[in-house]
């Protein structure tokens, strides 16, 4: 972790400092272990080093020194609520789902014990006190996707101001009507909150912004396709993790600087592994940080992840907002509610989409196999890895379904089913 001191501005924020200090040291003692120690990795990330070492430190004092100046900042939890819209209202948004086992005896008072690790995590980390990003927030986006966050934020809104948004779970003319007034009702809310009015103007350029930096992510995403695979699945989903709590215009340069490093690589068949190494796609739940667990043991045995069909992955920037044509503020919300009503999250009925792009993933990538990767208690993602499979199956691509939850207790037995995996795929 970084060199500054930044007690004073972790008091001020509410902080259980010691709690916060344990936390630090458990993630720095991680990401070198886990990070640090992979080899040939791209010059590149090493500024993305830089963001994990201050991710308590220096960012947050960014936003700390924004809300000085009158800024808002504005949490959010899921792929749904369009960081377009915050950006407009001259608002800050920061991803706060939440990747380790954190305060789980408190939140066990609050949740019950057969909740999804990524919502305990959430909760964990309000009520332990030690996440400045949810302390630095003014408001918290949540959503009605699964049931589990659906009633999960009657209870955090307890702790932290929710404003929730109706999902709808299917595509229907009805349900597009309901989502474009969801998304009217968000405009509305963030004008409320900033004080500041969305204009076309103003949406255009969070539009611009929030284009850019998945272009940047899409171009880094298909330079994995080439074998030997440029960059580790570990180093890409570290970048698909820091995006959401990243300044979006520095993030997007520094991916863009990255990208022609990567390029040069594959010109001169320069990887993280030999050419020929196993290739893996991992779909499913996803993995916000510090949730490193199953590619570290991936990769540590010998295959490279070359896709993540996952929102924190390509389920989450593969479409941009087009507004071609759209010249007024309506027209332009009418253009991002239909970008991200065509997210393929697990919580829709019917979703072929998810299968079909799970499918074409693996065609793009040139991948071997497939690992689908559950959340335990996650029923939507659970249930959906028998379609997955079956998909696979018909393309002659073997899956890998490993349901796990964010304790390390599991690692073993999840390091031999991957070996027992990758020896079949050398067979
Ligand atoms: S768009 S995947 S970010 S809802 S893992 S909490 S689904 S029980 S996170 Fe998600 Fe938005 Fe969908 Fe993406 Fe529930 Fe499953 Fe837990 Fe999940």
């Amino acid at each position: 972790m970084g060199t500054k001191n930044y007690t004073e501005m972790w008091t001020d924020l509410g902080l259980n400092l010691q709690a916060h200090e344990g936390l630090l040291q458990t993630l720095g003692k991680a990401y070198a272990d886990i990070y640090l120690s992979q080899k040939n990795r791209p010059a590149g990330m090493s500024y993305l080093d830089f963001v994990m070492s201050e991710i308590h430190g220096l960012r947050i004092e960014e936003l700390v020194n924004a809300k000085k100046q009158g800024q808002k900042v504005i949490g959010t939890f899921c792929l749904y609520v369009p960081e377009e819209i915050i950006l407009a209202a001259n608002g800050i948004s920061v991803g706060l789902c939440a990747g380790a086992e954190c305060g789980t005896e408190l939140v066990e008072q609050v949740l019950p014990r057969n909740t999804c690790a990524l919502i305990k995590s959430f909760v964990g980390f309000k009520l332990a006190g030690v996440c400045p990003y949810v302390e630095a927030c003014d408001i918290v986006i949540g959503e009605t996707t699964c049931d589990g966050k659906t009633k999960a934020y009657e209870i955090f809104n307890e702790y932290k101001a929710t404003f929730v948004l109706e999902i709808p779970h299917m595509k229907n003319d009805s349900d597009r009507r309901l989502w474009r007034s969801e998304i009217g009702r968000l405009a509305n809310k963030m004008e409320e909150l900033t004080g500041n009015k969305i204009t076309a103007d103003s949406l255009r350029r969070g539009v611009e912004i929030v284009n850019a930096k998945r272009q940047a992510i899409y171009r880094l995403n298909r330079l994995r396709a080439a074998d030997p695979a440029p960059i580790s699945g570990l180093d890409s989903l570290l970048i698909n993790q820091v995006q959401f709590y990243d300044d979006p215009i520095r993030l997007t340069e520094k991916i863009n600087e990255l990208c022609d490093e990567l390029e040069n690589r594959v010109a001169g068949k320069t990887g993280v592994a030999p050419a020929g190494t196993p290739r893996l796609l991992v779909s499913g739940c996803p993995m916000a940080a510090p949730n490193w667990k199953l590619p570290y043991i991936i990769e540590k045995n010998g295959a490279v992840i070359v896709g993540e069909e996952s929102c924190v992955g390509e389920r989450g920037t593969r479409n941009l907002v087009n507004l071609d044509g759209a010249k007024t503020r309506e027209k332009m919300l009418d253009r991002i509610a239909e970008r991200y009503l065509n997210i393929d999250c697990a919580v829709f009925t019917p979703n072929p989409e998810r299968t079909a792009h799970v499918s074409e993933m693996a065609r793009q990538y040139k991948a071997d196999g497939v690992v689908h990767y559950e959340i335990q208690f996650c029923t939507p993602y659970t249930m959906e890895g028998s379609a997955v499979r079956r998909a696979m199956h018909k393309d002659g691509i073997p899956v890998l379904r490993i349901e796990t939850d964010y304790s390390m207790e599991d690692t073993a037995q999840i390091e031999t089913r991957v070996q027992a995996f990758l020896e079949m795929l050398k067979k």
